[in-house]
């Protein structure tokens, strides 16, 4: 397979020569085939005339053709071809009607793309190229059309028959019966989805601004039937913020939902019938830390908004899955926003961003926000592609203001309404509401990495004038040696020494909007007037653009900014600073065989953000987390796991010892008030537990054994997982051997028929920092509830080890490398997908040292040189290896 794996090239984009105006599918589902029988009335592209009639090529893969039929004549073999990816036919009309048969094989299907079967249900998933192993077809995004889908099934096993659109009819035959949907709006092949089985539903109702009614179900098998009412909250307050803000109103009558326990990502926004993972839509408290509640709310906001940024407005072709994918994670991090902290949002995107999506932009596997080729599509559901593709976003949003944004947004969905469009198109109806050019803010879209903007000041006295040079710089990445300039909106302020805001005056050259300038050169240089003693710059507030700011803050410029920034974010991102600084100081001292210190500055920051108790409880819980070990790995030059793990456990160890009072007050205010008031998912809640675990964990650094009686407390009497589970986490790290096992034996007896709770039980001793961390893992995968078949499973042992457990994973002899790539073999023909997610630890491989370097490139060599690698598996390896 690896040497057929081809390259495909945006510059090759291509109209489709044939359109499909409508789709007629019917699907017999039986316990060991399926049958799909597919009318397609197709027409000749009128945009793509030519004398000659083309041939007709359709996608599929892994189906077993039965017949074809073109305008009621059944076509013999030898007039069609037929190989492992395509069909393709020479039609003699200019519009036509073919109908196929196919045999397809849901019950064995474990890659868990097209057809499957999840447990007892069946399912699909169809994005990006998932519905060519369904029937053949034109299996590419701007072919879009109407559907109707009628499913038949057994009528006891499977009662519930879902698909797209409405349900138009339904009847029983002896012990089978039928359902028909059809779908009013066209769409492309991907938002086709399909469910039957033995479902329960949560029923509710949305009026809309225009006063329809929206019937709203959330299907689920029957066990998790209690577990969806945050899933619904959520999603009612999704709709109502997408008319508020955006102006947009849900279509059909009826919007669904469906939980499946075996999916490869989190969720599907397939049109008016959304798949998801069990884990981001099942949630309560006793079972659901707040973090998975937090899930749960952004994923179905993230689903839903799709209905319009994606499946209204859809993508031409994969290349441009950012305009949907980075307008969809910007708008649903705008609701979190509102709904939550706006503060804390932010600062949890900027430190999932800066800690995955800076090491992608600095590994083999770079791309741009809109790629131009790709070998597998399924590689590219990237974080550069996501959570960059936010960013862009968010700074045209800075860039416009809120009103100018809408405004193009307005017209975006207005222009392209039912179409197949581009990331141009996007920016484009932006730029024409607004009546600006974006030309060069374009660039964001097709220029890789993550750019360096230095910062130098100058402060004159006499004139009163203090002087700003900008520099940016962009490192190569795979295929883009050089890079112009960025459009790069820096947020700021111009601290006095009581710590307020001075007004921003702009001399000489350079654009001031707000508070907001604009960086467009290699080098640039601002000057501001009337600045009457030397400032403390805040750069890049909120953190307006997607770059790594270089500013010699002294320690007395972070400890100020972290009391008096106007900012949250800059005042979190200052207290991050000052923690790096302490930490690398002592990364330095662990790798010299030097004692390590604990810097004196630190641990008064600390201590005061303790004792000032008119902080919001979430800031403080923020700040008071140090940075995590993998961002520490992503800005060393070379890092060392252990020096890294070490010296960030040695600063916790210390302040936990000498703030052990303060840490113990506030733990046992939160941990009082968790035990007289009932739980609840919302932003005051979440934010004082997050303090009182944060509290716990350095305690339970203490080693003091009434610290130990207040975890086990917290463990063995807490009505929610959020407690639960902190504190089982800090048994696990500590060095009570009985009470950690007795408490993972507890834990596992309670939770054992709740298998996204089991997840979190395998992901808490991947994680564990205790020295056999690795042959506790084998161990588990030979566990009653591990199976490799399933991905969450696979994600919350294997992928937990390999991402999270640093020295774990990093062990000298290689073993972590080894294991993982033995995991990855064994998922390539399983599950293609999984398989090369589950590779992205040993791709960063370029970041270790010389001999661990070595033992990752010969784990990478040794999959590189196995049987039948998948395109999925062979892309990620070949271009790390490169
Ligand atoms: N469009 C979905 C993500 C998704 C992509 C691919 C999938 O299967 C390979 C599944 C889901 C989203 O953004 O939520
Ligand atoms: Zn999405």
């Amino acid at each position: 397979m690896s040497n057929s794996v081809k390259t495909i090239y945006l510059k090759d984009y291509q109209a489709p020569d044939y359109l499909i105006d409508e789709t007629h599918l019917k699907f017999e589902l039986f316990e060991n085939f399926t049958m799909v029988h597919a009318e397609l009335h197709i027409r000749r592209n009128p945009d793509k005339q030519s004398d000659e009639l083309p041939e007709l090529v359709l996608d599929g893969q892994e189906l077993e053709l039965l017949t074809v039929v073109m305008d009621n004549v059944v076509i013999n073999s030898n007039s069609y071809t037929v190989d492992d990816k395509s069909l393709t036919l020479q039609p003699n009309k200019n519009s036509f009607i073919l109908k196929t048969t196919v045999r397809i094989h849901p019950e064995t299907n474990t890659a868990l793309e097209g057809l499957y079967k999840s447990n007892t249900m069946f399912c699909t998933q169809c994005e990006a190229e998932g519905f060519r192993k369904i029937t053949y077809y034109l299996d590419r995004p701007d072919v879009m059309s109407k559907f109707t889908t009628t499913i038949e099934a057994d009528q006891q096993s499977y009662p519930i028959l879902l698909s797209n659109g409405n349900q138009i009819a339904s009847g029983q035959e002896d012990d089978r019966h039928w359902a028909t949907w059809q779908d009013p709006f066209k769409k492309p092949a991907y938002l086709f989805a399909l469910v039957a089985g033995d479902l329960w539903c949560v029923e509710d109702s949305f009026t809309t601004m225009n006063q329809r009614k929206v019937d709203l179900r959330i299907y689920v098998e029957p066990e998790n039937i209690n577990k969806v009412n945050h899933a619904m909250t959520s999603l009612k307050n999704s709709m109502r913020w997408d008319e508020e803000v955006y102006g947009r109103e849900y279509d059909l009558d009826i919007f669904m939902i469906v939980a499946v326990s075996d999916f490869n990502m989190g969720a599907m926004e397939n049109k008016g019938l959304n798949i998801f993972n069990t884990s981001c839509v099942l949630a309560r408290p006793e079972t659901a830390t707040d973090m998975a509640h937090q899930r749960v709310e952004g994923v179905v906001a993230h689903e839903y908004f799709h209905n319009w940024s994606g499946n209204r407005v859809t993508c031409r072709d994969w290349f441009q899955l950012s305009l949907k994918e980075g307008f969809t994670v910007f708008r649903d991090s705008e609701f979190t926003a509102d709904m939550n902290s706006r503060t804390v949002k932010r600062i949890e995107d900027v430190a999932f961003l800066r800690t995955h999506q800076f090491a992608e932009d600095a590994g083999p596997m770079a791309h741009p926000i809109r790629p131009d080729a790709y070998m597998e599509i399924s590689n590219f559901y990237t974080v550069t592609i996501y959570e960059k593709g936010a960013e862009i976003i968010r700074m045209l949003h800075t860039l416009l203001g809120k009103e100018g944004f809408r405004k193009g947004t307005d017209l975006y969905f207005e222009r392209h309404d039912g179409q197949a469009v581009t990331c141009d198109d996007f920016v484009k109806a932006l730029a024409d509401a607004n009546a600006i050019d974006l030309t060069q803010f374009k660039r964001w879209y097709s220029q890789a990495g993550t750019p360096q903007l230095e910062v130098l000041e100058s402060y004159d006295s006499a004139t009163k004038q203090y002087h700003l040079t900008f520099k940016q710089f962009c490192p190569p990445t795979p295929n883009q040696e050089e890079k112009q300039p960025f459009v790069i909106p820096v947020k700021m302020g111009l601290l006095n020494k009581q710590g307020q805001d001075l007004p921003l005056q702009l001399v000489g050259e350079g654009t001031l909007v707000g508070d907001v300038i604009l960086i467009t050169e290699a080098e640039q240089t601002f000057t501001f007037a009337n600045v009457g003693e030397k400032p403390v710059p805040s750069l890049l507030r909120d953190f307006s653009a997607p770059v790594k700011l270089k500013f010699a803050y002294s320690k007395d410029d972070l400890l100020f900014l972290m009391q008096h920034d106007n900012d949250g974010f800059n005042r979190w991102d200052a207290s991050q600073r000052l923690a790096i600084e302490a930490i690398q100081q002592q990364v330095v001292n662990y790798q010299a065989g030097n004692p390590m210190v604990l810097d004196s500055g630190l641990e008064k920051a600390y201590a005061s953000l303790l004792a000032d108790s008119s902080l919001d409880q979430a800031m403080v819980a923020e700040m008071l987390s140090l940075p995590a070990e993998n961002y520490l790995v992503e800005i060393s030059e070379v890092a060392d796991p252990d020096a890294i793990h070490a010296a960030r456990q040695f600063i916790r160890q210390q302040l936990a010892n000498n703030l052990k009072g303060q840490f113990l007050t506030h733990y046992q205010a939160n941990r009082a008030v968790s035990q007289q008031e009932a739980y609840r998912a919302t932003a005051d809640h979440i934010a004082r537990r997050s303090l009182q675990n944060m509290a716990l964990s350095y305690l339970m650094l203490t080693d003091d054994p009434q610290v130990l009686t207040l975890c086990l407390d917290q463990f063995k009497h807490s009505d929610n997982m959020t407690e639960q589970l902190a504190a089982l986490t800090n048994l696990v790290n500590s060095p009570y051997e009985s009470e950690k096992q007795q408490a993972l034996v507890d834990f596992y007896e309670q939770f054992a028929n709740d298998p996204l709770v089991i997840d979190q039980w395998f992901a808490v001793q991947a994680n564990s920092q205790a020295g056999d961390s690795l042959a506790r893992v084998v161990e588990l995968m030979k566990h009653e509830a591990f199976t490799i078949k399933n991905p969450n499973k696979v994600r919350s042992l294997i992928g937990a080890f390999a991402n999270n457990n640093l020295t774990g994973f990093h062990q000298k002899t290689g073993a972590g490398y080894q294991f993982l790539a033995d995991q990855v073999l064994a998922l390539n023909t399983m599950n293609p997908q999984i398989a090369s997610r589950l590779l992205t630890p040993l791709t960063r491989w370029r970041k270790y040292d010389e001999e661990r370097q070595q033992l990752m490139k010969a784990e990478l060599e040794r999959i590189m040189a196995a049987d039948k690698l998948s395109s999925d598996v062979y892309e990620v390896v070949n271009k790390s290896l490169v």
